[in-house]
């Protein structure tokens, strides 16, 4: 984040390999992150991951496999590794419910620790009448920090500092907010989905990294030129108000 001075993160979910690297190839220059929903891509195989690879090392970023694991951890262990799309081969990070409690993460961990990955919890959700609310995003949290060697952070739509702590605790978090449901032209979608400004979430709510999907990408992602001046709008704004959290 600070090299390339960004803290936007890109989902993109499209349904076809050939837009699925076309956007990744024209926002990488002003990402930290690119998130994908594999399970999505009509055409995937082996290259796919590889060509992904190698966008991730020629545009310096993280990817991000959203699977949002939610079984027992003999279940996750294996959808983490194996399947068509062998996520811990390639994923940097990737995330789970909390759900299940502490043995999904054990469960990831056995794969995903040894491949030097890293987990974010989801202890909230930008969806209206979402459940991840009050004592579960509390033991999320607690979760988290019980796995401090695994759990790199959350998605959530505000910083979990503090949260479920003794009041007066001298002890510091020091995990990542990565937020969902981020638009700077509409309020959300038809199906539930909420958005926030760039401001809203970084300076106001304390998250880290703004994740943004269809704002960027738009409803044609064939219109490259477009996709680019949007990835560095975004890029700007989610800058500056991480600038402005971190010198008030
Ligand atoms: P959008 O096009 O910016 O709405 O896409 C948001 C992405 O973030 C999409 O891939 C969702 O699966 C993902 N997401 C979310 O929107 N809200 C959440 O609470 C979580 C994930 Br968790």
């Amino acid at each position: 984040m600070e090299r390339k001075k960004s803290n936007l993160a890109v989902s993109v979910d499209v349904t076809k390999s050939k837009d699925f690297l076309a956007i990744i190839d024209a926002v990488g220059p002003f990402v930290c992150l690119v998130k994908t929903h594999v399970d999505i891509i009509e055409d995937f195989d082996q290259s796919l991951v590889q060509q992904l690879q190698d966008l991730s090392i020629k545009h310096d970023f993280v990817i991000f496999e959203d699977r949002k694991f939610a079984d027992i951890g003999n279940t996750v262990a294996l959808q983490y590794s194996s399947g068509v799309h062998k996520i811990a081969n390639w994923s940097h990070i990737t995330n789970a419910h909390p759900v299940p409690g502490p043995s999904i993460i054990s469960g990831l961990s056995s794969v995903g620790l040894p491949l030097g990955r890293g987990l974010l919890l989801l202890s909230e959700m930008s969806t209206k009448g979402a459940l991840a609310v009050g004592s579960y995003t509390q033991e999320a949290v607690r979760m988290a920090r019980a796995h401090r060697d695994f759990v790199i952070g959350f998605i959530a739509q505000r910083t979990m500092e503090g949260i479920g702590m003794q009041e007066n605790t001298v002890d510091k978090d020091d995990f990542l907010t990565l937020t969902p449901g981020v638009g700077l032209d509409a309020k959300g979608d038809a199906m539930g989905q909420q958005y926030r400004t760039p401001r809203q979430v970084i300076l106001e709510s304390g998250c880290d990294v703004i994740i943004v999907g269809r704002g960027i990408y738009g409803k044609d992602p064939g219109l490259v030129d477009e996709i680019r001046a949007q990835a560095k709008r975004y890029m700007e704004a989610g800058w500056e108000a991480y600038q402005d959290r971190v010198s008030a």
